[in-house]
């Protein structure tokens, strides 16, 4: 059987020869015990590269919001965050649930929230009758809105509104390596604006788990008691962190690739009458698009037979995610799949 071109995340990668080869000859210990000499030397890359004073290595991009957002708050607290974050939407309720907080979300223009639209949800300090509004959050790349960046002095703004009211805050960066080579703003420059950072290496990094988070070591320090609390204190996981380091040293720059990728799949798309493509959006390695003349789920039935996985973006969108699973001989197809399927002859 012919393989599938399989475009419905770049979490679906799965770890390349050099990776695997780092992974089998990590040395390791017992990460609880902190002797693990592999995940040591990770969480020490990830704060350099990140310019933090110091970083966890975590199971997950979830668990790594939910710890940060956990340390940086109390029951009862509020979080400012966009309203198609992936805090918002697809981490299962549990800012409530593990941590007794309550969602805020503000709807921005691709991702992008702006401080006119903060400042009146923040709840004034002396109101012991209200949550009190303790985060700001927002996510770059924005998974939700097709991959877009953040930019960077609407970043710096945002920063400094959250200092003025005495927020944190918080950046689900699980993509943070795509918005950088994008832009080549480096991702410490990105980082620097924020009082703590979650970002995964097991999305077009191509690691098969895990995320960093980082901040100040007493961030990180409470971080690790509550991870080990949430039972993600791990024992000899540095063959899992040397996954992680080999991302890091190795698949960054080549993202550029799933962008460009991205970019030829997105033109083909809106050069095709029956789909509808904001082009604007087309920023890093996703992209959503809406049949104009098929429902979302034949849509993606049809792909599917002829040998390319999509997935659902938002209701009424088709997502497509490039990684490094997939060349550009792939994509070529996934195009030609994509123009077959949406060809007037079957809408
Ligand atoms: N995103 C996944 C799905 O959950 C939607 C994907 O396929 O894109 N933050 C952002 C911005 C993410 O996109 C994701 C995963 C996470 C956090 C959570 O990471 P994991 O899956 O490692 O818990």
């Amino acid at each position: 059987m012919e393989k599938m071109i399989d475009l419905r995340s770049d979490t679906l990668t799965k770890p390349s020869e050099g990776m695997r080869k780092a992974m089998y000859e990590a040395e390791v210990g017992d990460d609880v015990f902190k002797e693990d000499p592999t995940v040591n030397a990770l969480e020490e890359f990830a704060a350099e590269l990140l310019g933090k004073e110091a970083a966890l290595f975590v199971t997950s991009g979830v668990m790594g919001n939910q710890l940060c957002l956990n340390v940086l708050s109390s029951p009862g607290d509020e979080v400012i965050c966009e309203k198609d974050s992936h805090i918002f939407n697809y981490e299962s309720g549990s800012p409530a649930a593990l941590s007794g907080l309550q969602l805020s979300p503000i709807e921005g223009v691709n991702g992008v929230i702006l401080p006119g639209q903060i400042e009146p949800l923040i709840r004034p300090a002396n109101a012991y009758y209200m949550p009190r509004t303790k985060i700001l959050t927002i996510e770059n790349t924005h998974n939700r809105a097709g991959g877009t960046i953040q930019p960077l002095e609407n970043i710096i703004t945002l920063s400094a509104l959250a200092k003025q009211h005495n927020l944190f805050f918080h950046l689900d960066g699980a993509r943070i390596w795509n918005a950088s080579v994008a832009t080549g703003i480096p991702v410490k420059e990105y980082a620097s604006h924020f009082d703590s950072v979650s970002c995964c290496l097991s999305k077009g990094l191509g690691a098969p788990v895990g995320s960093i988070i980082a901040g100040s070591k007493d961030f990180i320090n409470e971080a690790y008691r509550v991870r080990k609390a949430w039972g993600g204190g791990m024992r000899q996981v540095g063959i899992l962190a040397a996954a992680g380091l080999y991302a890091l040293q190795h698949n960054i720059h080549r993202l550029k690739e799933d962008h460009v990728n991205a970019k030829y799949l997105a033109e083909r798309i809106n050069a095709n009458p029956n789909l509808e493509i904001n082009m604007e959006a087309v920023q890093t390695n996703i992209l959503l698009f809406k049949p104009l003349k098929l429902s979302i789920e034949e849509s993606i039935r049809r792909c599917k037979e002829r040998g390319l996985l999509l997935s659902v973006g938002k209701i009424d969108l088709i997502r497509a995610v490039t990684h490094l699973d997939v060349s550009v001989e792939d994509i070529r197809k996934a195009a030609d799949i994509i123009d077959d399927v949406f060809n007037e002859q079957y809408v």
